[in-house]
Formats: C-alpha cells, structure tokens, sequence
C-alpha cells in the first residue's frame, strides 16, 4: 500500500483540503492522512510540501506518434497545404522517426504527467514502443483510402495491423480502430471497419470537419478539395457527412476537431453520446478556425495535444494553456476547471477507462503538481494548475512510481 499527502486533493469533481489518498493499483481509502496511517500501517509515505495538489493522471486521447520527427518539416497555416505537404513528405517523415525517436515522445509526454495516451497508428510503426511503454496506450490502428478499387487490399492490411496489435493486449495497451475521416475513407471501406470495430467491441476514433475545404468538399463537391482530389482523378466525395455519421450510430466513438460541424450534426453527436476531441493548436496551425464552446455545451469533450505533424508539443500542460487563451471570451475560473475536466473524466469517459478521478476504486493514475505558495483564492486552483506547470513532481501509474 502507498499513501500519498499533498494539501490540496483535486479529484476533479472536487477540492479535498489536507486529505490524504492510500492506494495499490487502485484507489483504496480517501481520508485524514492520520487515520490512513493508523489504518495502512507500513504502507510507503510520499509527503509533499505545502504548495502540493494532487491530480488524476492526465489522459490525452489523440495523438499521432509515428509524426514525431516533424518540427518544420510539413507546411503550416492553411489545410490543404498541409495535406500536400504530409503526402510528400510523409516517407521521410516516418524514416527520420524510428522506434527511438517514438520512445522518446512517450517519455516526455508521461513525464509531462499524462498517464493514458490515445495513439493513432497510421502504419504500425509504433507498435513495439507503444506496447512496452509504463503508459497505458488505446492503440488505434487507422484506415485510410477513397479509391474503392484499392479498398480489399487496404481492409486486409488494417485486418493484419489489427490482428498484430491484438498479440499485445493487456490492461495496459488496448487495441482499437480509426477511420481517418469522411473525405479519405471510402464509405464501403469505412462501413467495414467500423462494423469489424463494433462486432469486436474496439473503440473507434475519426477526424470530422476539420476544415472549411472538407465542410464545402462533402456539402456541394467544390473548394480547395476538389482541386486537391483532381490530382488522384476523384471527381465527387465518397461519403456524405450525414451518412458518414449514421455509420457509427449506437456506437459513443471519438471525432476529432469538428470545428466546421454544423447544428444538426452536432446534435447527432450529442444524441449518439460521441465524444468531441479538440486540439486548438493543431486547429491554429493547420488554419481550421476556432471551436465555438458555445455550439457544444451539452457535449462531452476531451482537450488532446493531436501529434507532432501539427504541433509544436505533446504535453497536455501546454495544450491546456493555449486552449485557455485561444477561447477568451469563456469565463476563465470555469474554463480552467472545464479543460482539467476534459483531460481526465471526460478522456477516460470517451476511452471507457476506470480512471480519470480520485476515487475509491478507481486506477491509481495519479500526478503530484505544485502551486503557487501564495494561493488564496481557491476557486482559481484549476487555473493557477495550469499556468504553473509542465512537469509535474511525480507521476504515478496503476500505484507504480514514474519520475
Ligand atoms: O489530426 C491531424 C490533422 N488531420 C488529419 N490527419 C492527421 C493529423 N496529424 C496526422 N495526421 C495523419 C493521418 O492520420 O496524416 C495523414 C493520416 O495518416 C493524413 S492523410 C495523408
Ligand atoms: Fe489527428
């Protein structure tokens, strides 16, 4: 048994004040860190000082790992540029990042205090790193392709990533499905995998509205994708949104970004219980615009870095900062406890993971922050959690120590 005492607990439903939490791989008791002593005799102490908080590991639920060697590489500023730009780019790419290379993103981003990563796998390159991580990986191996004549060939090579990263299973690494977006994934091809992904019960993440060209390319077949899909001979969609959408009814999935989804669309996202996954960083960089909070209140949503192709970091700290500048018009107490909310029991709500909160019980993903010594005001805790780290102290996984 280990116990851990910080003066604030934030769970993050709630602020706990000179508790203490005793756990193993799971959450055990939450009380007075004396009685926790009397009760867990023996059990490992960590104390911390007077400006310590203690967090729910943070879970950041997209992220492309295989992208990492990329600092300037891929053209940044508007979609399609950037699309062209990892099309031509994309062998070198991955070549300049080797098992190494995608070992080391996974070190910074649990020592950044992120405890659960979903990786999106576009080849399965990052197989071997993902699966001996200390992180815990939702392993999500993506389909792509709009030419229904290379559709059985693409199925079978998805089937044999999927099937290989099945060979890798544990309570650690759970294998599951992408289907890259509406515009890249034929509908035959994505009504396919996303049938294998619901009879396995595999959790399913997708790019959706992303940019304004993929909003006018699916709504009237015109804008910058039509000039972009000239070059592979393709003349008209091969999904429209509404239907896309329908594939994954009865079936909570992730959808990435959706900046340019409109009402009814994002009532279906609500309604089917869907989950939306936004990276303002990567929406900045590859010029989408800004997600309106306004438009999905009701929605569940969880903040994720996106990778390297599209970012300039993987900590969620990070990301968290930017989103909290990014959205100013949002009161910014609530906006700060919002964002911590939505990189942990929003994430693990959408990843179906028992973590994500202190709470008896659950997985003993946990993260030791500091605070300013000078806090009062205790109803910018959220806040001052934000602006005031980047790495956290320590960083425990199902009760084991890391960093
Ligand atoms: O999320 C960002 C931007 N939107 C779409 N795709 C990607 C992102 N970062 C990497 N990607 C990958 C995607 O998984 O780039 C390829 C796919 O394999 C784009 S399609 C040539
Ligand atoms: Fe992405």
């Amino acid at each position: 048994m280990k116990i851990v005492k910080t003066k604030y607990i934030l769970t993050p439903n709630r602020l706990l004040l000179n508790k203490a939490v005793a756990f193993n791989e799971k959450i055990v008791d939450i009380d007075d860190f004396k009685t926790l002593k009397r009760k867990f005799n023996g059990a490992k102490i960590f104390e911390y000082g007077d400006n310590s908080c203690l967090l729910p590991g943070f879970i950041n639920s997209h992220v492309h790992l295989e992208f990492s060697a990329n600092r300037a590489t891929l053209l940044y500023g508007d979609f399609i540029t950037w699309l062209n730009s990892v099309i031509e780019k994309r062998e070198e790419l991955i070549s300049r990042c080797d098992e190494e290379c995608i070992k080391n993103s996974l070190d910074i981003i649990l020592k950044s205090g992120t405890t659960t990563i979903g990786a999106i796998s576009s080849f399965g390159l990052d197989l071997l790193p993902c699966s001996n991580s200390s992180l815990k990986v939702i392993y999500f191996n993506e389909i792509i392709g709009s030419n229904p004549a290379a559709a059985d060939m693409l199925f079978s090579d998805f089937l044999h990533r999927v099937e290989k990263s099945k060979e890798f299973k544990s309570k650690k690494f759970i294998p599951a499905v992408a289907i890259h977006s509406p515009y890249s994934v034929h509908r035959v091809l994505a009504k396919k995998a996303i049938d294998f992904a619901k009879d396995n019960s595999l959790l399913i993440s997708t790019h959706f509205m992303e940019s304004k060209a993929e909003r006018e390319w699916l709504d009237n077949k015109r804008g910058d994708f039509k000039k972009f899909f000239e070059q592979f001979n393709q003349s008209i969609p091969v999904n429209r949104a509404k239907d896309f959408l329908s594939l994954f009814d009865g079936y909570p999935s992730l959808f990435a970004h959706c900046v340019w989804a409109n009402k009814e669309e994002l009532e279906v996202l609500k309604n089917q219980n869907h989950t939306i996954i936004h990276s303002p960083v990567s929406n900045r960089l590859l010029g989408n615009g800004v997600l309106n909070f306004d438009k999905i209140k009701d929605l569940n949503v969880a903040v994720a870095t996106d990778g390297l192709s599209s970012n300039y970091s993987l900590n969620l700290y990070d990301e968290l900062k930017a989103a909290l500048f990014i959205h100013s018009y949002i009161e910014l107490k609530r906006l700060a406890f919002d964002l911590i909310k939505s990189v942990t029991i929003n994430a693990a709500k959408a990843l179906r993971l028992n973590s994500g909160e202190i709470k008896i019980d659950m997985a003993a993903d946990l993260q030791i922050v500091k605070l300013p010594n000078d806090l009062e005001n205790l109803e910018s805790i959220a806040l001052h959690i934000i602006l005031n780290n980047k790495m956290p102290k320590n960083i425990f996984i199902e009760g084991e120590l890391h960093g």
